[in-house]
């Protein structure tokens, strides 16, 4: 062993010898750069966050790169963000509501994403902007959603009229809630003239959905004989079109019955909206058979909904929604994060539990000690 050579820190000190490794002490290289301080990958960047009027005008100009990172401040849970988050939303405010919000839902599997891919690019090639908001609540547990979504938009994701964000997943469902809210927001300042959400239709994500767009449809699939029977009567009373999808191939015979079969039961449910009758279409994403209908239908409705007052009526009353759904998220987090409350409600939940205490008159000890 050299002078400066030692034994490695995992080697067992009382049995060195056992250890045939040595440590060498390394040599500086003089006058060039090694090949990892060479490779920018490895080299430390400071990361400068924009200003707010940078991502303004980045936003408003349709610069896909500072959209990405206003919409990336606005996902942010960090408290320091919030305001900044919250005052760049406000300067785009004035700029936002011009598209048509549409909302897709229906079981895993139903092809929702393969459905974006064909009607988001149909619609590029009709000269409209797309923007493709994905919620996922499942998918932090799945946790790959979003990549088979990279590959299931290939082409939309490659199309230059068309922008794809997957939702951040992780956490509760009211803060995707907000954050998909706001990032649609953003979409609109930047100029895009349809924006579709889509989510799977196994939770209350649905309805958190129809809560934030103007058009909401159910994608369901044939053989649907069983899954009427057990589809939730709620969900189709949600929806402004329920599409028969896969309709193609020896499929498509099949797929036509079903409609036939979801007709006669819309016809028994009350609308989504008022005014416009909820009718069953079948589409095929890999023919393209049926989407350019799906398009013209949603015109319809946007039109007549708009000649009625019902269209700007519901985003008036979505606005309020979210209000409140606000205010309740905050009550939510202040009274649990209170120190006070952390400290009482183990204590109190144990007497609820066993008996010692009733549950009014536990929550009204901690409502006393519930102040700002
Ligand atoms: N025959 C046929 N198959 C389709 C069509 N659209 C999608 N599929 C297939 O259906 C499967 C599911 O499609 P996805 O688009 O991933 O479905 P999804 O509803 O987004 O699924 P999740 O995101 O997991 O909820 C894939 O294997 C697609 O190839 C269609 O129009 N016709
Ligand atoms: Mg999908």
């Amino acid at each position: 062993m050299a002078a400066d050579d030692y034994k490695p820190e995992w080697s067992d000190p009382d049995n060195p010898d056992l250890c045939s490794s040595v440590v060498r002490k390394g040599e500086p290289i003089e006058g060039q750069e090694s090949s990892l301080q060479k490779n920018s990958r490895f080299t430390k960047r400071n990361v400068q966050e924009p200003a707010i009027e940078e991502l303004f005008n980045g936003v408003r100009n349709g610069n896909r790169g500072l959209l990405a990172r206003a919409i990336t401040l606005i996902e942010s849970n960090a408290q320091h963000h919030f305001q900044k988050a919250q005052d760049l939303l406000q300067k785009l405010l004035p700029y936002s509501g011009n598209s048509i919000r549409i909302g897709i839902t229906g079981v895993p599997g139903a092809g929702k994403s393969t459905f974006i891919e064909a009607y988001g690019n149909y619609l590029c090639s009709k000269g409209l902007k797309v923007a493709v908001l994905a919620i996922d609540p499942s998918s932090s547990i799945s946790g790959g959603s979003i990549l088979g979504d990279k590959t299931r938009m290939e082409r939309l994701a490659r199309n230059p009229r068309a922008f794809i964000r997957p939702s951040p997943s992780a956490g509760k469902l009211g803060g995707v809630h907000r954050k998909t809210r706001e990032t649609m927001l953003v979409c609109e300042a930047a100029g895009f003239d349809v924006i579709l959400i889509e989510t799977v239709g196994v939770g209350q994500s649905e309805v958190i959905i129809r809560d934030m767009v103007d058009f909401f449809m159910l994608l369901v699939l044939t053989g649907a004989g069983d899954e009427l029977q057990g589809m939730k009567k709620g969900i189709m009373e949600l929806a402004d079109a329920v599409i028969v999808h896969k309709a193609d191939g020896d499929n498509k015979p099949r797929a036509e019955k079903t409609r036939h079969e979801y007709k006669r039961i819309l016809h028994f449910l009350q609308p989504a909206t008022k005014g416009w009758e909820t009718k069953a279409y079948t589409c095929s994403s890999f023919t393209g058979e049926g989407i350019s209908e799906i398009w013209e239908m949603i015109k319809n409705f946007e039109e007549t909904g708009k000649d009625s007052g019902v269209f700007g009526e519901r985003r008036k009353a979505q606005a309020r929604e979210w209000l409140y759904a606000l205010i309740t998220d905050q009550l939510h987090y202040h009274f649990y994060h209170h120190p006070e409350i952390k400290n009482l409600l183990p204590k109190l939940e144990n007497e609820v539990i066993a008996g010692d205490q009733t549950v009014a008159s536990a929550v009204d000890i901690l409502f006393k000690q519930f102040h700002f």
